[in-house]
């Protein structure tokens, strides 16, 4: 069993060239600025303040490493699909991104973040059609699902089957530790 709470943060780093120098495998999470993507590493270690979290989007920049129960690193990418005061996050991403797909084989696992209220971006597909063709596993991974009634499943369902999503779908919300149980022990299945 991994302890998820025995985690610490390592560095951010602008290009994974400097990754840490501990090779552990990594867990990467993406997804739209201000999806969640910081607040369920908080959540999934149980932790207030583990990483910085925003409700102002944009605020992640860099690949910041955790270190999760001397298991794995949990890596925290920049959100895409914001642009702010002349910085270009998605090429930002893109470049980041490029970089840190190619011979990675610390990579076990990439967490691909959709907010539960919104529809998939242009991006949230690219990315998708990308981890299914280069045979990356992932998880769908719907965020803030304790924002959404009855209907906003079902239409949220609906849109998972027309885009043919149908397995490693994790449903979550930062105030259902339920939620995260599941997602945690899914992850322990990929380290
Ligand atoms: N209700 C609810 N709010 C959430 C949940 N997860 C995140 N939020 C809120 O969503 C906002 C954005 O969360 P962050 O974790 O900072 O998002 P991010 O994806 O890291 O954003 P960037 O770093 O800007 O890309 C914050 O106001 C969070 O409190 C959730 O499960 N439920
Ligand atoms: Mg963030």
């Amino acid at each position: 069993m991994i302890n998820f709470r025995n985690s610490t943060f390592i560095k951010s780093t602008p290009s994974v060239k400097e990754r840490p120098l501990d090779q552990f495998p990594e867990v990467l999470i993406v997804g739209k600025s201000n999806v969640g993507k910081s607040s369920l590493i908080n959540a999934l270690c149980q932790r207030k303040a583990l990483a910085f979290t925003s409700s102002k989007p944009g605020h992640t920049r860099l690949l910041n490493y955790y270190n999760i129960g001397d298991a794995f690193y949990l890596v925290d990418a920049p959100g895409y699909g914001y642009a702010k005061g002349g910085i270009d996050l998605d090429r930002l991403f893109g470049e980041m991104m490029e970089e840190y797909f190619v011979d990675n084989q610390f990579l076990k696992l990439v967490l691909l973040l959709i907010d539960s209220r919104r529809e998939f971006s242009e991006n949230d597909l690219e990315i998708l059609h990308y981890l299914q063709e280069n045979n990356i596993p992932y998880f769908v991974v719907i965020t803030k699902t304790d924002k959404i009634n009855q209907k906003g499943k079902s239409q949220l369902n609906k849109r998972l089957l027309e885009l043919d999503i149908k397995e490693n779908i994790y449903f979550t919300s930062v105030n259902e530790p339920r939620t995260l149980e599941k997602l945690r022990s899914g992850i322990e299945q990929y380290i």
